[in-house]
């Protein structure tokens, strides 16, 4: 069979699940979030990072089906942490143009969530940053007013590497910045990067928006960002992405 029809035979029987990142505070050091990022478990190729599936995912029209899968598997994650006795805050899913243009994409997200008897504010929305860039699409529009108005966080992905305006970032009534890791990386040791790193915080703190930088991969550019004022970390120095079956003990040593 094709790739596209062996992802989607993946789907189905539960090969593509998402691993999670922690996101920390660098305040209180205390896990703030998990982002789920999809991973094909295959049985014969080991793990599959998306890069190497999304495009036949996308091409063969099932963004969708997988976002279902996800969300799904997101929300049992929170619930199963929590029976477990760790609180994770939220969990952080990505959500791609496909998703976000179809109509009936906050009322599905509604109804899982009801389902799961789970407060919206527990799930936070990824939109990247080029896709409000390209924001002459009202369905996506309306679609992430609507989740806002529900209650999810809205976090703007790969900030700094589209073209969202000022205007688009109230539009979409962003909460939280996830600053590219490419603006991140080297921070502590190169001067350049560092006057960019602080514009961008500046800015954020100016629109009263948080800030999450991503890519953190050094105990340096950690520190850094605690002193600078960025208000999260999610990078490999925190932990590495990890099957939902890692994540309690992780948290058990991190605290
Ligand atoms: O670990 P990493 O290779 O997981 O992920 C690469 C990119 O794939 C991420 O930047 C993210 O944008 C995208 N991605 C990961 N998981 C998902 C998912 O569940 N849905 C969508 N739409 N994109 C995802
Ligand atoms: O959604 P998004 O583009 O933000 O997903 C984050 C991507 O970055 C995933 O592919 C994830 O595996 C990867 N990633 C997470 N932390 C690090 C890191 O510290 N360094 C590098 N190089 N990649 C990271
Ligand atoms: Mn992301
Ligand atoms: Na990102």
């Amino acid at each position: 069979a094709g790739l596209a029809e062996e992802v989607a035979d993946a789907l189905e029987v539960g090969h593509v699940r998402p691993w999670f990142q922690p996101q920390i505070s660098t305040d209180t050091g205390a896990i703030s979030g998990m982002e789920a990022l999809a991973r094909w478990e295959h049985p014969e190729r080991g793990v599959i990072l998306p890069g190497a599936f999304l495009p036949a995912i996308s091409a063969s029209g099932l963004s969708k089906r997988l976002g279902e899968v996800i969300l799904f598997q997101s929300l049992t994650a929170l619930r199963d942490w929590e029976a477990a006795g760790e609180h994770v805050p939220n969990v952080a899913v990505n959500f791609s143009h496909e998703e976000l243009a179809d109509p009936s994409l906050t009322d599905r997200v509604r109804w899982e969530l009801d389902r799961f008897d789970m407060a919206p504010d527990r799930l936070v929305v990824e939109i990247l940053e080029t896709v409000i860039s390209r924001s002459e699409n009202d369905t996506i529009t309306r679609n992430v007013t609507r989740l806002h108005d529900l209650g999810c966080g809205i976090d703007l992905d790969d900030f700094g590497t589209g073209h969202a305006s000022i205007a688009n970032i109230r539009r979409f009534s962003v909460g939280r910045i996830k600053i590219d890791r490419s603006f991140v990386t080297r921070i502590d040791t190169d001067r350049e990067q560092q006057s960019v790193l602080t514009a961008i915080l500046e800015m954020a703190e100016r629109l009263e928006i948080e800030t999450l930088a991503e890519g953190v991969e050094t105990v340096g550019e950690h520190a850094l960002l605690a002193q600078l004022g960025c208000g999260y970390v999610q990078g490999f120095s925190i932990a590495r992405p990890m099957p939902f079956a890692e994540t309690v003990d992780w948290m058990r040593l991190h605290r």
